[in-house]
């Protein structure tokens, strides 16, 4: 069924589907020319999407000026968004589904949780958290596998005004306890043990040791999710199911400055350690509501899924703020893709009767190695709009997705963006916007992407261009700064290219206006949609002590997009071998988290390196991806002969 694809492919939306879509080509551009003319006006209308306790008269007061980077959204404004999410719907939905919990097992249950019951157990954990001493402003880390608790813990933050910072549950306790301390968290909610793929998580040994690094203050919430066993430190470590049986079922919901911190999530960067991206309660909560409305075309009544983890900005903005904020219905879902089988999504999508279903292109790849066998077991008759997220598609997973889990009748939406933007930035609207497979295609309403020379920094202005993306003005979905290094925030998005903000991602333009990104232009690599800072890996492989020195590059991998491929210069006297390779596989994992697993490891007596001493990763890149025959220029290295031994002994032979 599926045709070859070719990069001229162009799929407009049926007629049929724009006649019913919120936004239909004219309009997008109307609404979007508008947006732009007068992003004042714009902003003030869509501001009102969320309800304000005291409504903002102050609508955008943003600059991206060098020394002055200050970004504030409907600034007087008060509001509260776990009542956004959830108090202003009782009256209209109330006994409406909120929260479908899928859990890992299909043989268990899936829970329906109604927009009442959210109520009662947010307010229950709210009143939990209070009881344990966090206050408006407090950290609080949460650190759960994907159950309804998280949505709860997370909207429970909001309610009281304390700032969540999610640890996504496969990372190592190192790098959770670098993380509490990074910001300070004054509690930590985690679990018994998180199944995942028939397999478990010790989460609360997990937390025990990391803990062990951080202060003895730190209280622990401890949700019951296997009711296996765990160890316990009174005083410290509190039973979540047990005080959630006496805590109150109303706490009242704080009144929070528009611009106050709703959360903190950790991301990687191309340096150092990763880095606490803020986002705030108003501006950020208005444009997930908006896009998730838009993008994916979201009707009342509809049944919307995110496979996403809520460890990861997608899970924020698209299975809980977004999606709740506008009364949908969302699915949470505890498994992965290929357990029991390799059915498993598709099974769900029938059995929930999923609308729109949202994803990332590993998955997918993942998924099409297995054939159409298993999703033509399985009616996906319901579903109206597919998404992708975290990484460039290909044009094989994109037709796949199309013909097989679409039919050929569902728009797909590849939406661009990242964690520091909140929501979406480029997307095609469903109703909208003719889709060329692997193209991220326009701006979303508000914003103001630009090319630039990556040398000069200068604009490029002709329709077709390529260069370094960046975007020139805010939207209210930005992030405001760096916890606690608002210089950092400035360094790392606005000083390589002055007044716009910095992506770190490449892109070309074609003659259509059409955007499609080429990956980063830094030092992150994109493994199975995560984002990951290759000095992350390399900080984790020095650490070990027979390691003098590491470069990690990322290399094309057929599932994961791209894989870890890591040279390794060993301490004097130290033999390589396959066990110390396994050894330092293993070492990684428990650094960071399987996430980080090198998948190639190549001895490297020496690296590439200019007489300076700077790595040349170029040509480290090269190597990896087997295309040592266009090194360039290699004259500048002070050892020019380390790269034919590099070659000669490269890992990634195909
Ligand atoms: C939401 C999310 C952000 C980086 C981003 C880019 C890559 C995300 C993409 C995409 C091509 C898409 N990326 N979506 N590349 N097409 N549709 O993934 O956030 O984890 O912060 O990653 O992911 O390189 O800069 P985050």
């Amino acid at each position: 069924m599926t045709h070859a694809p070719s990069a001229d492919d162009r799929f407009a939306p049926s007629a049929a589907f724009a006649a019913k879509a919120h936004v239909t080509a004219d309009q997008y551009q109307a609404m979007y020319n508008a947006s732009i003319q007068d992003p004042e006006r714009f902003w003030a209308e869509h501001g009102k999407r969320i309800d304000w306790i005291k409504p903002f008269t102050k609508v955008k007061s943003t600059s991206f000026a060098p020394g002055k980077i200050d970004i504030k959204w409907f600034e007087d404004g008060t509001l509260n968004v776990s009542a956004n999410c959830i108090d202003r719907h009782l009256e209209t939905r109330g006994d409406q589904t909120a929260i479908i919990w899928e859990p890992d097992d299909p043989k268990d249950a899936a829970q329906h949780i109604t927009y009442k019951e959210l109520h009662r157990r947010t307010c229950r954990m709210a009143n939990i958290l209070e009881t344990m001493g966090v206050r408006r402003g407090d950290r609080v880390v949460i650190y759960l596998p994907m159950i309804p608790e998280a949505a709860y813990a997370m909207l429970a933050c909001a309610r009281i005004g304390a700032v969540h910072s999610i640890v996504f549950a496969g990372f190592s306790p190192d790098a959770l306890g670098t993380r509490i301390n990074g910001c300070d968290a004054k509690v930590v909610i985690t679990a018994d043990h998180a199944p995942r793929g028939g397999r478990s998580t010790p989460l609360k040994s997990n937390t025990d040791a990391a803990l062990l690094h951080c202060k003895d203050s730190v209280k622990c919430l401890v949700v019951r999710r296997t009711g296996g066993q765990t160890s316990w430190a009174d005083g410290r470590d509190f039973d979540y199911n047990e005080m959630a049986m006496e805590a109150d079922d109303y706490c009242a919901p704080a009144e929070m400055g528009a611009e106050d911190p709703l959360f903190i999530l950790y991301t990687s960067g191309s340096t150092g350690q990763p880095k606490g991206v803020v986002h705030s309660s108003g501006g950020y909560l208005a444009y997930a509501a908006m896009t998730h409305q838009y993008t994916f075309d979201y009707h009342d009544g509809d049944i919307f899924w995110c496979t996403a983890d809520v460890g990861w900005v997608t899970g924020h903005s698209y299975i809980v703020y977004g999606p709740l904020a506008n009364g949908a219905t969302t699915i949470m879902f505890e498994g992965v893709p290929t357990y029991p089988d390799a059915g498993r999504f598709w099974e769900v999508c029938q059995k929930h009767k999923v609308n729109q279903f949202y994803t990332a292109p590993t998955a997918l790849r993942a998924l099409m190695a297995h054939g159409n066998g298993p999703v033509e077991k399985y009616d996906l008759s319901s579903i109206k709009v597919l998404g992708t997220v975290g990484e460039p598609i290909n044009p094989e997973a994109w037709n796949w997705y199309n013909d097989v889990i679409g039919k050929g009748k569902c728009p797909i939406v590849d939406t661009w963006w990242q964690t520091e933007t909140g929501g979406h930035l480029l997307t095609p609207l469903p109703g909208a916007i003719a889709t060329k497979p692997g193209s991220a295609t326009l701006p979303f309403f508000g914003v103001l992407p630009v090319i630039l020379d990556p040398q000069t920094g200068v604009e490029i202005t002709t329709t077709a261009a390529e260069g370094v993306l960046c975007i020139k003005d805010s939207w209210p979905g930005q992030m405001r700064t760096v916890y606690g290094d608002h210089e950092r925030f400035e360094k790392t998005y606005f000083s390589d290219y002055k007044n716009y903000y910095f992506t770190g991602d490449g892109c070309r333009r074609d003659e259509d206006g059409y955007y499609w990104i080429t990956g980063r232009v830094d030092d992150v690599i994109n493994v199975s949609g995560h984002r990951m800072g290759t000095a992350e890996v390399e900080s984790a492989l020095v650490a070990h002590a027979d390691v003098a020195e590491a470069a990690v590059v990322g290399y094309p991998h057929a599932i994961k997009g791209q894989g870890i491929y890591a040279y390794v210069t060993l301490m004097n006297g130290v033999e390589p071998s396959e066990d110390l390779r396994k050894d330092l596989v293993k070492w990684v994992r428990s650094e960071i988290g399987p996430i980080a697993s090198p998948d190639l490891i190549q001895w490297a007596p020496g690296l590439p390196k200019t007489r300076s001493g700077k790595i040349m990763r170029r040509i480290l890149r090269k190597i990896a991806e087997n295309d040592h025959t266009t090194l360039g220029d290699i004259s500048t290295l002070a050892d020019p002969s380390v790269v034919d031994h590099l070659i000669e002994h490269r890992m990634n032979k195909v």
